[in-house]
């Protein structure tokens, strides 16, 4: 009953992705950041090394089903003294959003005093540079819009708050991308299938409607996490405006390679893709293991959140 229920549907040669594609010894490949870039797609891996930190390293395709994989990392935890202590646990979860020339990469900086979002920015996927950290600790799942909204900067994030409230998506905004306020909580857990937490999956795709982001919900079972997917249907001018959302969730892990693997239960998407003729590609960590592929149609995603408006 749930396929019908869902606008997505899997690629059939799914996992698209397996830590066997990557040149060099590594433990697992999953959560990556997508975009096109020069009539080409893109994937930015977040890549587990042996020691159980992660970097990025990229990956490129000619038709966003086969990909070729860099043979080395492309961005690394960084040595410069002051990023240093914040991400020398690992870079995680990129997601990347285009602002005019610019490719912005949000991403989950993991250091000594806990998570916080960390943004870089390229032009080529050749060079890139640190913009700023965005965030304090315990704050990641972060994307930026593609576009300023009343000339700022417009992102949003997940602190994990520890008062009433469990950890929430939030919005922010920003003059300059690093220094960021304005912030006002969009979306919390509720009982259900993201009881425990939600935060933000994908970049914000624009429609006639309003802008599209995905999102995780994630429930605590007596069998650990599971990790399902949303989607978040926000006003195009004023993005605190919820104009729908998917009370259900709308991808679950179902198959063996989202079952299974180091961390079971999980789909995990960092980046949406949406083609000219309507389509959207999403890539997704499965299982904190491999990388997984499905499509929807844009205007499906949309008509979910409108349909089920609460
Ligand atoms: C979240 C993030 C993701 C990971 C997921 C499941 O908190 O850390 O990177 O895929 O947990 O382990």
């Amino acid at each position: 009953m749930f396929e019908h229920l869902s606008p997505f549907k899997r690629f059939s040669s799914n996992p698209i992705l397996t830590r066997e594609d990557i040149p060099y010894p590594c433990n697992t490949v999953f959560n990556a950041g997508a975009c096109k870039f020069e009539d080409r797609y893109i994937l930015l891996l977040r890549v587990e090394d042996l020691t159980g930190v992660s970097h990025l390293t990229l990956a490129y395709s000619d038709d966003g089903y086969k990909f070729t994989v860099s043979p080395s990392p492309w961005i690394l935890p960084s040595s410069d003294p002051y990023y240093e202590v914040y991400e020398r646990y690992g870079i995680e979860d990129p997601r990347i959003t285009r602002i005019g020339k610019e490719y912005y990469v949000a991403y989950t900086a993991l250091g000594a005093y806990g998570p916080r979002v960390g943004i870089a920015q390229t032009r080529d996927f050749v060079h890139f540079e640190r913009v700023a950290l965005a965030t304090e600790v315990d704050n990641k799942d972060a994307a930026l819009f593609p576009e300023k909204i009343n000339s700022l900067y417009v992102m949003i994030d997940r602190p994990s708050a520890m008062g009433q409230r469990k950890p929430s998506i939030w919005i922010n905004y920003s003059p300059d991308l690093v220094y960021w306020g304005k912030a006002h909580a969009l979306l919390a857990p509720e009982p259900g299938w993201g009881s425990t937490k939600v935060g933000v999956s994908t970049p914000p795709v624009k429609t006639k409607q309003g802008w599209i982001v995905l999102y995780h919900g994630v429930r605590d079972t007596a069998g650990g996490r599971l990790y399902r997917i949303g989607a978040l249907l926000l006003d195009l001018e004023d993005p605190e405006n919820i104009l729908g959302y998917t009370p259900y969730f709308i991808f679950s892990p179902e198959e063996q390679y989202e079952r299974t693997g180091d961390v079971p239960n999980v789909v995990f998407p960092c980046g949406l893709v949406a083609e000219d003729d309507g389509i959207v590609k999403m890539y997704y960590g499965a299982a904190d293991t491999c990388i997984g592929l499905a499509e929807a149609r844009l205007e499906d995603l949309v008509e979910c959140c409108l349909s089920s408006k609460a």
